[in-house]
């Protein structure tokens, strides 16, 4: 019993990480690249941020209700989703005044 049920995990887990869209955010010198983030609206997703230094970063979102430390040279991953049309901002908890951003979602087009 136990063989079929870890098979069917193995089944299951693999479609869900190929389908999850995965977006990249850098952080650099207190900025974050891209600043606008746009997304699909009722979907989820993968926000992977990575600082490239040299200071300590956190993502921060009042909006999203995250807060999440980056080391310089680290990734770290922000599961979001899924979000109703709107937008959604974020900032750099050490950098406040320069490192801004957000997350536009927005419902596509048919
Ligand atoms: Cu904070």
């Amino acid at each position: 019993m136990l063989g079929s049920v870890l098979a069917l995990a193995w089944a299951v887990v693999p479609a869900h990480a190929d389908t999850l869209r995965v977006i990249n955010l850098s952080i650099k010198q207190g900025h974050f690249h891209p600043q606008t983030v746009q997304v699909p609206a009722g979907e989820k997703f993968k926000l992977r941020v990575t600082n490239h230094g040299p200071a300590v970063e956190e993502f921060e979102s009042t909006d999203l209700n995250r807060e999440q430390i980056v080391t310089p040279g680290h990734s770290i991953e922000v599961y979001l989703g899924p979000l109703k049309p709107g937008r959604y901002k974020f900032f750099g908890d050490f950098h406040p005044d320069t490192a801004k951003g957000e997350i536009v979602a927005e419902q596509e087009k048919p």
